[in-house]
């Protein structure tokens, strides 16, 4: 197993909590208070998105999990023609669901290394060591750094086909517009017979949507918060969790879940990285969150609009989730 490589240039933290800095800057200064949903995961942030996919409420885990576990045949027989492949994860995180595919892959003897990317260093140390035990015959590269600085950095390290992964609805938290953008440089890195396999959270019930983003236990509610603590540790805010809540609304015209935070009196809060202050009304909202939820014709017009063809959807037996298997 190789050493990781490092392409995220901040390897003191510094750089990270100056652009951190000024999205939060940028965010509170708006009419529409907004911070964006990349911050939520620092250490405690990854814990509880972890407690998350376990509640009873968020399907989302369980759904792919089954798509997974049901049509891990199918999905390795179409990964592995013509050849060797280089299986790259994009937000590979603790790669639970991918191990269902990698176990899959290995014992039909499919030729391929595995590409774990991920922003969080200490989640590639750690996937490395139990793909290493669980695994040992596994060749894994582990990237730690942005989507496209590692499919850069395997443009020029490894050369042969590539099947990407980018499961768990990650797409989901894009814009309309982002989601075909990320979607387009994906396709620019790869070549003919390349594939992409796509996670996606299907529409459905919208109580059901609802309470996976609004569970009873308050898990994502703490997950929300989290972000403001992340603020007052990172950047000396003055933030006091008690007087903000969190909230969940679900559109089923547009499929889009948002998540808020809404501060519950009047009041003045201080970040002193920031020397500013931010004043929020009773009931101002800060949005932290976009979730959407797609229909089947969606997927396939965002796929063909960013240059990809649907080869086989894979869901489960209650078409909550969806696996897209896109090919250039
Ligand atoms: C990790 C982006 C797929 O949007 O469902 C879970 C994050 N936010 N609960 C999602 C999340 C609140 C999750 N994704």
């Amino acid at each position: 197993t190789a050493p990781l490589i490092n392409l995220s240039q901040k390897l003191d933290g510094t750089e990270d909590t100056a652009a951190f800095a000024r999205h939060v800057a940028e965010g509170l200064s708006q009419t529409q208070k907004t911070l964006l949903s990349r911050y939520f995961y620092d250490g405690q942030g990854s814990r509880l998105f972890q407690q998350i996919m376990e509640l009873p409420e968020y399907y989302l885990t369980r759904c792919e999990f089954e798509v997974l576990q049901t049509h891990k045949q199918a999905i390795a027989a179409h990964f592995s023609d013509p050849g060797f492949f280089h299986l790259v994860d994009l937000g590979a995180g603790d790669a639970l669901k991918t191990k269902i595919l990698l176990q899959e892959l290995t014992q039909s003897q499919k030729g391929f290394d595995y590409v774990p990317v991920d922003i969080s260093g200490d989640a590639m140390q750690q996937l490395r060591g139990t793909l290493q035990k669980e695994m040992p015959l596994l060749e894994v590269q582990a990237v730690v750094g942005e989507y496209f600085s590692a499919l850069d950095w395997m443009h020029q390290h490894k050369p042969d086909r590539k099947v990407v992964l980018f499961l768990g609805s990650n797409i989901g938290n894009f814009k309309e517009a982002e989601s075909q953008n990320f979607l387009r440089s994906v396709r620019r890195y790869l070549k003919a017979g390349d594939k992409l396999l796509l996670g996606v959270d299907l529409r459905k019930d919208p109580e059901t949507v609802l309470k996976a983003y609004s569970d009873a236990s308050g898990v994502t509610a703490a997950f929300n918060l989290n972000l403001l603590t992340r603020i007052n540790r990172e950047l000396g805010g003055n933030f006091n969790l008690e007087q903000f809540r969190h909230y969940a609304l679900y559109n089923p015209q547009d499929g889009v879940m948002r998540s808020f935070l809404v501060s519950k009196i009047e009041q003045e809060v201080h970040i002193g990285a920031l020397q500013q202050s931010y004043h929020f009304d009773a009931w101002e909202t800060i949005h932290t969150e976009n979730s959407h939820k797609y229909t089947l014709p969606q997927v396939e017009a965002l796929a063909s609009a960013s240059g990809f063809k649907v080869e086989k959807v894979f869901q489960d037996k209650q078409c909550r989730f969806a696996d897209v298997l896109l090919t250039v």
